[in-house]
């Protein structure tokens, strides 16, 4: 093997302290921790351990939901120094808007105008607090924002709050001059029985409905996506043509599972290596976030490797993608796939009432055009191939 697999400043791996810093209890249930629980400076020290970019947080992972203003200070205080020990930076951050009992209906979209102005009072005071540690995204992922019945949930009701929500918090944001890009991550369910606006693309049409769609963007989540049965890296691609991927969720799971967490590219490893392929060929430049979390039969050392993990198996479909691009014979056979033929170009493009006309009269060979084989079937051969080291 020849190519460097070491993660470096430029890759921008990033990770929750929640990832790391999971004590491995199941998500959403309340069985026992593995783990002994680590404090924030000394999970930024692992990362740095580990050679990680950059270490993302809740509100609440940092400062817990009942803390004094002196414990405050002092959680503030060691984090401070172990982001400088480390030279670790804090890309984003975002509010808890789910643990908390209150949240047991949603936050946002809460019936309860009480729970819904206390989630708007938690939003701003955890932009603050990112905004302290430089964070220039912030997170918004609705996890109780759903209901588990429609009897006295009204959709349409909940959208409105969500969309007043987060109209209100863009004008804070300028307000401030905090500067944050908002990326809204999509889940299908889990932990409610169903979670509104469910998809990437859902997220996508939202948007554009607020009042500064500028400021808000996406932020998908790839098991999420697999949740919903979906082809992640199209959902990615979709966003990225809108000008929307402000930010991403990088893990892995079983399709059409519970949300499983896990070490990205354990488990999809073509999935994983076209979503790696697309980011970099259309040079996307932000965080490359791992939302994702050790298993539960790991101590902190498996913690780390999980880590590694994360950041190296992106690294090797990073080097496949570049074989991948310079394989001459498989391009070849890409570019005898698109059939390219100048005569059509007059067919192509802008509209006008000449070219309409002329598409309209024009005879096509249909059968001929049916019966080409695209060599699919041979490609994707030499893709597994690829990514096997046969290639
Ligand atoms: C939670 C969830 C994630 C979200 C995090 C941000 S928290 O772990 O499962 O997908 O990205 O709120
Ligand atoms: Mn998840
Ligand atoms: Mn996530």
């Amino acid at each position: 093997m020849s190519f460097d697999l070491t993660p470096k400043p430029e890759h921008k791996f990033t990770f929750g302290l929640w990832t790391v810093g999971s004590t491995g209890t199941d998500q959403f249930a309340t069985t026992f921790p593995i783990r002994a629980g680590k404090s924030p400076a000394d999970i930024v020290r692992l990362l740095g351990e580990v050679g990680a970019y950059g270490v993302n947080f809740h509100d609440n992972d940092l400062i817990p939901l009942d803390a004094t203003p002196a414990e405050t200070e002092a959680i503030k205080k060691d984090f401070r120094a172990a982001l400088k020990e480390t030279g670790l930076v804090v890309p984003m951050a975002t509010t808890n808007l789910f643990s908390s009992q209150i949240f047991k209906d949603g936050a946002f979209t809460s019936n309860d105008p009480k729970v819904r102005a206390y989630a708007l009072q938690k939003a701003m005071r955890g932009m603050d607090l990112g905004a302290e540690f430089g964070a220039k995204v912030y997170v918004f992922w609705g996890g109780r924002e759903g209901a588990e019945t429609d009897v006295a949930k009204d959709p349409l009701e909940g959208l409105k709050h969500f969309r007043e929500a987060l109209n209100f918090l863009c004008e804070y944001n300028n307000s401030q001059g905090y500067g944050y890009k908002f990326a809204l991550e999509a889940k299908p369910n889990e932990p409610r029985g169903d979670i509104y606006l469910p998809t990437t693309g859902a997220m996508l049409g939202f948007i554009e409905t607020l009042d500064h769609p500028e400021m808000v963007g996406v932020n998908p989540e790839m098991a999420h996506e697999h949740m919903a049965g979906l082809n992640f890296m199209h959902a990615v691609a979709q966003a990225w043509d809108a000008g929307k991927l402000f930010h991403i969720d990088l893990n892995d799971q079983n399709y059409a599972r519970f949300d499983q967490d896990w070490r990205f590219g354990q488990q999809s490893w073509k999935q994983s290596f076209f979503l790696v392929k697309f980011l970099e060929d259309v040079g996307y430049t932000g965080s490359r976030h791992f939302d994702a979390h050790a298993f539960r039969t790991e101590d902190y050392e498996g913690v780390k490797e999980f880590a590694r993990g994360c950041m190296r198996t992106y690294l090797i479909f990073k080097e496949k993608a570049r074989q991948f691009n310079e394989d001459k014979e498989l391009q070849a056979l890409i570019a005898e796939s698109k059939a390219e033929d100048k005569s059509m170009e007059k067919f192509s493009g802008k509209f006008s009432a000449e070219k309409a006309a002329e598409l309209k009269a024009f005879t096509f060979d249909r059968n001929a055009i049916a019966s080409r084989g695209l060599r699919y079937e041979k490609m994707d051969q030499m893709l597994t191939d690829l990514m096997m080291g046969l290639r």
